[in-house]
Order: structure tokens, then C-alpha cells, then sequence
């Protein structure tokens, strides 16, 4: 993929390091007693504090403990090639020496320093792209900071826009703050801390197309090279954010990035020891490279200024596997096979003026692996770090490689497949099942609306990372999933070759929508595949926990007498429990029954 040259350094660097530093650190959860069950950064709008109250944190905010070095030298021994630093979060504390507002680190906290411009040294010393987040929108501290409105939905109960000490909605001028502190404050990062990677903007409820034009033009003018994400809002931006903690179902063209917590916060949280696993995350990085979306893992620094002690073993553990395999992710591209492999992930690299396949493989590994699809011969194969080690193999229709000498490592162990070209592979691109097993998911189908159909359930909420629409029929989303599924006349048909005859097993995956809300199934189903057509309704059970809970449910059998082309068709008849609008078709699974 050619990127012009301020989008190949972020396209190259797949790692990132967000960060979430802000005054909400100080009470890390907790206010006068009590605790919090949403991300810890928005603390304020959670308990409605009044900033006269909020404003008093800054007087205790002393982070002797920072050290620029030690954060980016920590962030660079993981593997990661870029930082984002919260700038100003929707508190409106600025995290750097700002002249247009008092409310900022230097000014109003004992602490006095400028840990951006520090910082951005240490980005310089150790080659890490410098970024920066600032909430454009929401800004609490304001009067006329951004707030849709009393009729907006809320979020997760809270407000967006501060009601608390600003409850006259029809009195806010949101273009006022956006002249008087946001684009100030914009010219003043993009001018004071030197060449930036790109503007981090979040939650655009409030700004109009006019507004994001305006930054815009600004950004291109003050720093040309700089990239924006689309969380700018309306349309703009160069790097398309998906939603927190969200992975892609496919591959999709220009750049992409998915921000990541390691608990299930961004700012610091004191009770937060939901620690996800450095293996997990390593899994996460790995999936999110082979579908050409960077990875942008978050630390909620301490109010002391050190990073909490779980975060940094888990990023020395990341930076372990990364020592032995960053060569077969940075720089990289992503899986040329037009579907996800039951075995692990596959990406796309040079070696020795050779293109070259990594295979990254779960544990346990089967010791004959078997690929089907690869036109391309292969000249060997070796583990990364280990050239020397030949991977016995044998390439007739398909390649088999031995892997019963492969010392690998307790996550993803990788392989390096060498092939006889300096071109992007030759692949077969049609959707084939690899050793009896096929993931289907609905950017690769057609979908169909039958126009005459109304849909049963009416949605109309738009919110950061999360929009469902109105309309008619489902779409796709961002994220390549199939959302807003509330019209029984919607379907979608696959096209995909089994070569091997007999009875497959279909599952469906599927997805609660929205952020932290359950996962269920009931819907009633309709299958139209070569072998006849049914109705089911959807059983199943959770196959993964976190911000968007999965499940999977079975949904019969496809039996399959000739090898080759198979077709299969999926609708829906009925939603079941109303709340299921919340959901979204990840993928169906086909697997041989052996
Ligand atoms: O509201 C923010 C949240 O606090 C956090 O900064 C995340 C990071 O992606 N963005 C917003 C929610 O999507």
C-alpha cells in the first residue's frame, strides 16, 4: 500500500502509546468515598462536580515522579512507535504551559513544569512520532464548551456538555469557546512543541462541518505534515479511529487505528486491576496489524507521574515478543487472503529483496501447518530472529510446512514463509475454506434490501464511536460488521468454495452494539444455501467478555455434495427481544464435521 510520506510513518509504525494524564488522576475513581463504574476521566461529569470543587485538584497534582525519558524510553522497548499525550481532556486541564487559559498544568499546580515539552524531547532522543490529544468538543471547564443538548441521548447516564454548573442550555455558544480557547489553544500546540505525528481529536457532539473545516485548514497550514483522526468529526480527517477497544472484521483501504485500555480504563482508576493479559494484547496487536489498523494501547499514568506498576510488566512483556517479531509487523502489510485463518494471522513483509509471508501462530501448533491458495513458490521458511533454522517443507497444491522443530513462544509463535518474488503475493482471492474451516464475515457478502420492507424498530442515536442510524436497512459499519439489522426484509449472501464435501457446521457470531451492554441472542433466523433453506432462531452462548461482548450461537448444517462453488443466505425474521437492535453480525464460521 503507497502512502504519500506524512502517512507512510504512520502506516510503518502499527504501535502507539496513548496516553491519558489529566487532574481526574488526582482522585483516580473515587470521590469522597465513592467509587465510579465508568473510565476514570470522566469522574466530573459522573459525580456533576462543580468546578470551583474540581478546580482545587490541581493544587494537590504534584507528579515529582515524571520522568519524559522513562515514558518514552518504556513506550519504545515495547515495540511502539508513536505516543499520543492528552493535551486537554473533556476536563479542560491543559497538560501544558498554555497562555490562553490559567486552568493549565504549569499554572495551576505546584508541580509547574511543561511535561509536553519534555516530552517532546524525549520523542526526538528516541525516535517516537510526537502526538497529541485534544478534546476539540467537550470541555467542562467552559461555560459554552460542547453540549448537544438536553434532547441528545445520554451517555451512559451522564451528560456530555457540563449542565452542571452550566444547566441554560439556549446561553451556550459553542462557537465562542471554539474561538476564545479551542483554537487558540490548537495554534498553540501546533506552534510550540515542534513537528507533531497527528492531532488525536474525540467525541465531535457538538462541532459543525464549518468548525471542523476551519481546524483543518489550520492544521495544514501550521504543520502540513500533521495527520488528524476522524473523531474531528464530519467527515474530516486523515486516520479513520474505530471505536474504543473495537477490531476490525476486514482489511480496508487508507489508514486506520483502534485505541486500546490494558484494564477497562484510560485514566488512572485506583481500583482498576482488570488487567488484561500481555498475551491477549500481543494477540490483539497482531489481528489488528494483519487487517492494516494500527494499535494504539493506553496508560492512565498515576498522579504521581509514574506509570501504574501492572502497565509496565505488561509493556515488558509486549517489548519481549516484540524483540523477537517486530520485523514481521512493523512496516508491514496485512493478510492478502480475503478471509481471518482459524490458526492465527498472517502479514505481509521483505526479506533480502524477497516478499515475505509471517505466519503468526496460536499455541498449540498442529505440526504439519497447511495453507491452500498461495500461487507463489516458496524458497523456505524459518522462525524470525533464527534465519539458520530451515522449517522443513513441500509445496504441490498446497503447502505443508513441518513444524515439529519450531521452538516458538508461549504467544503467537511466528514463521516466516520466503517467498520466490520481490511482488505482492499471487493469491487465490475467492473465500476458500482452509483445512475444512471458513469464517464468513459481511464485508465480503452482497447485502440485500427489499426496498418494499419497513423496518420494525426505529433507531436514532449518534455517539462518539458508537452511531446507529434511522434508516431503513442495515450497513456496514466502520469496523466491517453488519449493524443496525432492524428490517425483516434485509440479507446477505456469501459466495466461497469448499473443496472437500460434507457436512459444515454453521455458527454466527454476533456482537452487543453498544459499549458495556450484555450480549443476546433469540433473533429468528432464515438459512437459503444450495442445500435447501430453514428458520432458526439464534441460541448460543458468550465467547468473549470485554467492552462489546461476543457470542456465538449454531445455526445448522450445510451439506455439501459436489465440491466447489457453494452460495448461503442470511436473514432475519424477527429481532426477538427488542434490545437486540443492540446487535451486530461479526462473522458465521463453517466448519467440517471430521
Ligand atoms: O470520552 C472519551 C474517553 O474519555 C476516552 O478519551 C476515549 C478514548 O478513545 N475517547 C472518548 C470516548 O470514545
Amino acid at each position: 500500500m503507497a502512502h504519500g510520506n506524512n502517512r507512510g510513518w504512520f502506516y510503518e509504525s502499527k504501535f502507539g502509546m496513548f496516553i491519558h494524564w489529566g487532574l481526574y488522576a488526582v482522585p483516580g475513581g473515587l470521590w469522597h468515598g465513592r467509587e465510579m463504574d465508568y473510565i476514570g476521566e470522566w469522574i466530573q461529569a459522573k459525580f456533576r462536580i462543580p468546578n470551583s470543587e474540581y478546580e482545587k485538584l490541581a493544587e494537590q497534582f504534584n507528579p515529582v515522579g515524571f520522568d519524559a525519558e522513562e515514558w518514552v524510553s518504556t513506550a519504545r522497548a515495547a515495540g511502539m512507535r508513536y505516543l499520543v499525550y492528552t493535551a486537554k481532556h473533556h476536563e479542560g486541564f491543559a497538560m501544558y504551559h498554555s497562555k490562553v487559559s490559567p486552568f493549565n498544568i504549569v499554572d495551576a499546580t505546584p508541580f509547574g513544569r511543561d511535561p509536553l515539552a519534555e516530552l517532546a524531547v524525549a520523542c526526538r532522543k528516541y525516535g517516537i512520532k510526537l502526538g497529541i490529544y485534544y478534546s476539540q468538543d467537550l470541555d467542562w471547564h467552559e461555560p459554552d464548551g460542547g453540549d448537544p443538548g438536553p434532547e441528545f441521548p445520554k451517555n451512559f447516564g451522564m451528560s456530555w456538555g457540563n449542565d452542571w454548573d452550566f444547566p441554560e442550555y439556549s446561553r451556550k455558544d459553542f462557537n465562542r469557546y471554539f474561538e476564545e480557547k479551542a483554537m487558540p489553544q490548537l495554534t498553540e500546540l501546533l506552534t510550540n512543541y515542534g513537528p507533531l505525528g497527528l492531532i488525536w481529536f474525540d467525541c465531535a457532539v457538538s462541532i459543525t462541518k464549518e468548525q471542523s473545516v476551519r481546524i483543518t485548514a489550520m492544521v495544514k497550514q501550521l504543520q502540513p505534515e500533521c495527520l488528524m483522526n476522524t473523531r474531528l468529526g464530519n467527515g474530516f480527517g486523515d486516520i479513520g479511529s474505530l471505536g474504543d477497544n473495537e477490531l476490525p472484521s476486514a482489511r480496508r483501504e487508507g489508514l486506520w487505528e483502534s485505541p486500546l485500555t490494558m484494564n477497562d480504563t484510560w485514566g488512572f482508576k485506583i481500583n482498576d486491576s482488570n488487567w488484561k493479559y500481555a498475551p491477549q494484547l500481543i494477540e490483539n496487536l497482531v489481528g489488528l496489524v494483519s487487517k492494516d489498523t494500527n494499535c494504539l494501547l493506553n496508560v492512565g499514568p498515576k498522579p504521581d507521574g509514574r506509570f501504574p506498576e501492572p502497565a509496565v510488566k505488561i509493556l515488558e512483556e509486549i517489548g519481549v515478543w516484540m524483540k523477537r517479531n517486530s520485523a514481521a509487523l512493523h512496516a508491514c502489510s496485512g493478510n492478502p487472503f480475503p478471509y481471518d485463518f482459524e490458526w492465527g494471522y498472517m502479514t505481509v513483509g521483505r526479506s533480502n529483496g524477497c516478499t515475505v509471508l509471517n505466519l503468526f501462530l496460536r499455541e498449540p501448533v498442529a505440526s504439519d501447518f497447511v495453507l491452500e491458495g498461495l500461487h507463489d513458490r516458496v524458497l523456505h521458511c524459518y522462525e524470525p530472529g533464527q534465519p539458520d533454522t530451515e522449517l522443513p517443507f513441500e509445496q504441490r497444491r498446497k503447502l505443508h510446512i513441518d513444524l515439529r522443530t519450531v521452538t516458538g513462544q508461549n504467544t503467537l509463535t511466528a514463521v516466516v514463509v520466503v517467498l520466490d518474488t520481490d511482488a505482492a503475493p499471487s493469491i487465490d482471492k475467492r473465500l476458500l475454506a482452509q483445512n475444512g474451516r471458513l469464517c464468513l464475515k459481511p464485508c465480503m457478502g452482497k447485502l440485500q434490501h427489499d426496498e418494499s420492507q419497513l423496518a420494525t424498530t426505529a433507531l436514532g442515536v449518534d455517539t462518539a464511536g458508537e452511531t446507529r442510524s434511522s434508516a431503513n436497512h442495515s450497513k456496514l459499519a466502520p469496523n466491517g460488521s453488519l449493524v443496525d439489522w432492524h428490517n425483516p426484509g434485509d440479507g446477505i449472501t456469501w459466495e466461497f468454495v469448499l473443496s472437500e464435501p460434507g457436512h459444515y457446521r454453521i455458527e454466527i457470531v454476533t456482537t452487543a452494539r453498544v459499549h458495556s451492554s450484555p450480549w443476546s441472542d433469540g433473533q429468528r433466523i432464515r438459512i437459503d444455501c444450495g442445500d435447501g433453506n430453514w428458520e432458526s432462531q439464534l441460541r448460543g452462548h458468550v465467547v468473549a467478555k470485554g467492552c462489546y461482548e461476543q457470542g456465538m450461537s449454531a445455526a445448522g448444517i450445510l451439506r455439501v455434495h459436489e465440491p466447489g462453488v457453494q452460495s448461503l443466505t442470511l436473514s432475519m425474521t424477527a429481532l426477538g427481544n427488542p434490545k437486540n437492535v443492540n446487535m451486530a453480525l461479526d462473522e458465521v464460521w463453517l466448519t467440517k464435521s471430521r
